[in-house]
């Protein structure tokens, strides 16, 4: 396909965040961008090009700026090229997690009423963008369809405050609600994270994260981006090649889970991580026992800092000076962080209460959903994060608990009320009470304490057959187990507080 550059309305870059990268990419033209094995797929003049062809594409195809693409994709090369053309060409991009099955992807694809949706084949999203659903333009990734194009087309102009991503994010509703995104919060939280983490020009990021979350696209691929540093592509996190990559990197971000998996490895050591220079953790609590470890086998502590899809990252344990197991740092410069106590005064040193924050980074809303972006802001424009702190004297954060129904396992959030409504509907079943408590492997293992109706016959093997097939592998609970009836309290509400006492060491052994 041959692409007339004269298709697109493009003007000079101003706030699009792809603008950084851009000017990051034209200084280091023959530098790798991504290598995988040991072999550069692609230097940055390539990813200009590339993402340059792709954006003519999605113009030539009708996707105009501010129109919004989902994708369903495999982390490939492909993919990453696709969200960066979707900045450049000004449009929304929507990442959907490919554990999603159809059901799920239904809501999302009512909900963002994309343009086009690319998909890889065999996921839901390619089955549903070929039966005619309401979706004007579908394609497959494989199908790479910007690769015969020959134009490409400059950076497309966008304000700070025009929206770049909406990343879906389950409420406690249970019903995902989209946060929008701007290049402002994204060009914002990338300048402050490659500062405060002292990114340096000889950087290489190992990047083994999902890239449909903030984490993973937001944070490590923008960093590496935001300074064109070469990266270790990694389509899925698997310790044992990720060990063969840590003695030519020198960043790496992960989930707790990462980082567990790496320690359980023999063949991770301190010589090992000789080059590296920073270990990054995020998305769920790392217990001070990893971090512990990690010192010992590693010679590193690891890096904590603490996020949210709806605002990227607030908090970071400092680079240089102490990094605090528990903690997870004082707030990153801009960003206004403020704890709350119950009856709405600002909770003294030490004392627990909701978080709060605002600043460049905080995103404009949830799509099409202006109550509850009402619901989850204060009067004053601070946005209640859902998670109980505390602050110290010297002003590190301690994350110690949810105001939130919500359970995060392997760094992926669970919602109780989606898979408790799934279980709900089962026949046979009265009520249900999904819950989060201690597992060693994913920090927290998902289980459903499932009441059955007087008189009906309910097994097990029910439960699993109905949340297989409507829910993503993650969300499933790893244990189901059937009671006559769930403990309630004199106020008649079921005491979940009490089930994950019950079921603390469901997937924990102790010593006595
Ligand atoms: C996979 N499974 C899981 C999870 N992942 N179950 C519970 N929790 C999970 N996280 C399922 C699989 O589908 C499979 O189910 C079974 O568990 C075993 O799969 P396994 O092969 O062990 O899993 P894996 O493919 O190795 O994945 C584990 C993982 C992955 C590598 C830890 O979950 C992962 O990449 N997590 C990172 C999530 C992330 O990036 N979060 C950032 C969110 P079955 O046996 O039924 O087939 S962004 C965010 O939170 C904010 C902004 C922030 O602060 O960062
Ligand atoms: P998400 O909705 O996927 O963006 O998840 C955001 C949530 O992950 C936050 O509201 C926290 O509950 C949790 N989270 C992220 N980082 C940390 C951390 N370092 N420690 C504890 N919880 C975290």
């Amino acid at each position: 396909m041959v692409v007339s550059s004269e298709s697109s309305d493009a003007t000079p870059a101003s706030d699009n965040v792809f603008a950084l990268f851009e000017a990051a990419a034209s200084a280091h033209r023959d530098r790798p961008f991504l290598i995988s094995n040991g072999k550069p797929l692609l230097d940055y003049a390539a990813m200009l090009e590339e993402t340059g062809r792709a954006a003519a594409w999605l113009h030539a195809i009708g996707v105009t700026p501010g129109d919004r693409v989902v994708v369903q994709a495999h982390k490939s090369p492909a993919a990453v090229i696709l969200y960066l053309a979707c900045l450049r060409a000004g449009a929304v991009f929507i990442p959907l997690n490919t554990a999603y099955q159809r059901s799920e992807l239904s809501y999302f694809l009512s909900d963002a009423e994309p343009r086009l949706l690319v998909a890889s084949a065999g996921l839901p999203g390619a089955a549903v963008a070929f039966e005619g659903a309401r979706i004007e333009l579908a394609e497959t990734i494989e199908a790479a369809p910007w690769v015969d194009v020959t134009a490409t087309i400059p950076v497309v102009q966008r304000s700070a405050a025009d929206a770049a991503a909406i990343l879906y994010t389950s409420g406690t509703t249970g019903r995902s609600k989209g946060a929008v995104l701007t290049h402002g919060n994204l060009s914002s939280n990338v300048i402050v994270l490659g500062q405060a983490w002292r990114w340096r020009d000889d950087d290489v990021l190992l990047h083994a994260l999902p890239i449909f979350h903030a984490h993973g696209l937001f944070v490590a691929l923008h960093c590496a981006l935001l300074y064109a540093s070469p990266i270790l592509f990694h389509e899925r996190f698997d310790a044992a090649a990720v060990l063969r990559d840590f003695r030519s990197a020198t960043v790496f971000m992960g989930v707790p889970t990462f980082y567990t998996r790496l320690l359980a490895e023999p063949a991770f050591t301190r010589e090992l991580c000789a080059r590296m220079r920073l270990f990054v953790s995020g998305s769920a609590p790392l217990l001070d026992a990893t971090f512990a470890e990690f010192v010992e086998r590693a010679g590193h502590s690891i890096l904590e800092r603490y996020g949210m899809t709806e605002a990227l990252m607030i908090t970071s344990n400092p680079y240089d000076g102490p990094r605090v197991a528990g903690s997870v740092g004082p707030p990153l410069p801009g960003i206004s962080v403020r704890i709350v106590t119950e009856d709405g005064k600002p909770a003294a040193v030490g004392q627990p209460g909701v978080l709060e924050l605002k600043g460049p980074n905080l995103f404009t809303g949830y799509w099409r959903n202006p109550e509850k972006t009402a619901q989850d802001h204060t009067a004053d424009g601070y946005f209640i994060s859902g998670d109980i702190a505390t602050r110290d004297e010297a002003g590190f954060i301690r994350i110690v608990g949810r105001a939130k129904d919500l359970i995060i396992s392997g760094g992926y959030n669970v919602y109780p009320k989606e898979v408790e409504m799934t279980i709900d509907a089962i026949e046979g079943v009265a009520e249900s009470a999904v819950i989060g408590v201690p597992h060693p492997d994913f920090g927290e293992g998902v289980v459903a304490v499932v009441a059955r109706a007087a008189g009906a016959t309910l097994a097990v093997d029910d439960i699993t057959a109905a949340v297989t097939v409507q829910l993503a592998a993650f969300k499933r609970p790893k244990a189901s187990i059937i009671v006559d009836e769930l403990p309630r309290n004199a106020m008649g509400k079921v005491q979940k507080a009490e089930l994950r006492d019950k079921y603390k060491d469901l997937f924990i052994r102790r010593s006595a």
